[in-house]
């Protein structure tokens, strides 16, 4: 069977991370993407020199030519600017839907088949712009967020009750924004509920913790943002994706009917697959939840509203 092949688009922090990160996992054939000359062509060059020491399979190149990127499977969009101290991800609106947007739109002429993942914030809006640029399926555009928050969630709440974060099982949903949904009716941990094991105040610090948790990384690194779970998070899908793996994961979708929400990409969990979103899962959410998630609907379809003015 032929290799993958995975561009990167944007070589900063999170891009470079990934594909790092994508290369331990022996996913497929790399290639590193930005418009900065030389930036992409170094980070490849080093992740390269990694090889004999990590025994990558797959090959790392770096380019600023779109040609380089042509049939690729799946491409992951990292482009555009981070957030400084201060700042909200919506705040990034504008100046990334420019990037963002005409990217997604040339994903679409040099690989028409791919799967395409967004990362640049503001993520949900950024999916949508992607979609609508690049004209590709529903099915295949799709944003990570989810994984990177429910990740932090479950350190937290690993760290407060002693356990290992992987015994934690979570789903962080809704927006990746002030409005996130951390799903704790289903929370548990070692399939016991944490409304069992935590009160409800720490709980509430946990949420509040996640909601923040990107913010708090800005604040003390103060010239930029998080990058190493977020690759984590990239590569996690891009497994889950590539390897057809089936696996339930929280990512940013468009919904159309799904939660009684329409035409709005949002965090709900996907079954992804070779195919990209196989499979959109309706989970049970109290009715507060709920209404957090509509919350956050409406916060993102302006957002999107704001797109197409
Ligand atoms: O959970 C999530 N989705 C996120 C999202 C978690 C962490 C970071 N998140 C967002 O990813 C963040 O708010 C930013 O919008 C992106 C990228 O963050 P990163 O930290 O990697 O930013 P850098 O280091 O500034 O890198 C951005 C790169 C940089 O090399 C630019 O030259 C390049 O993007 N860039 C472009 N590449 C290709 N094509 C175009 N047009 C372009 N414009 C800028």
């Amino acid at each position: 069977m032929p290799r993958n092949k995975i561009s990167v688009i944007g070589a900063g922090n999170v891009g470079a991370t990934a594909a790092l990160r994508i290369a331990e996992l022996n996913l497929g054939d790399i290639v590193l993407f930005d418009v900065v000359e030389g930036k992409p062509q170094g980070v490849a060059l080093d992740i390269s020199q990694c090889t004999a020491l990590a025994g990558f399979q797959g090959t790392i190149t770096g380019t600023n030519s779109d040609a380089d990127m042509a049939g690729s499977d799946l491409v992951i969009i990292t482009a555009g600017l981070p957030r400084k101290p201060g700042m909200t991800r919506e705040q990034l609106l504008d100046v990334n839907a420019g990037i963002v947007g005409p990217v997604a739109k040339r994903v679409a002429e040099h690989s028409p088949d791919a799967i395409l993942m967004v990362v640049t914030n503001p993520l949900d809006a950024m999916c949508y712009a992607a979609w609508t640029q690049s004209g590709l399926p529903k099915e295949r555009v799709l944003g990570m967020a989810g994984v990177l928050d429910t990740s932090r969630f479950r350190l937290f709440a690993g760290r407060e009750l002693g356990v290992a974060p992987e015994k934690i099982q979570a789903l962080v949903l809704g927006s990746h924004g002030d409005e996130m949904v951390p799903v704790i009716s289903a929370a548990t941990v070692d399939g016991k509920p944490l409304t069992d094991m935590l009160e409800a105040e720490k709980i509430q610090t946990l949420v509040a913790r996640t909601q923040n948790g990107g913010a708090e990384i800005v604040g003390l690194l103060k010239t930029g943002s998080a990058y190493y779970a977020p690759g984590f998070s990239i590569a996690e899908m891009a497994d889950a994706i590539l390897n057809d793996r089936k696996t339930l994961l929280p990512c940013s979708c468009l919904l159309q009917g799904e939660y009684g929400q329409n035409d709005v990409f949002m965090g709900v969990p996907a079954v992804l697959s070779r195919h990209g979103v196989e499979k959109i899962v309706e989970i049970m959410m109290s009715d507060e939840e709920k209404a957090a998630f509509d919350v956050a609907a409406e916060k993102i379809k302006a957002l999107q509203a704001g797109l197409a003015s």
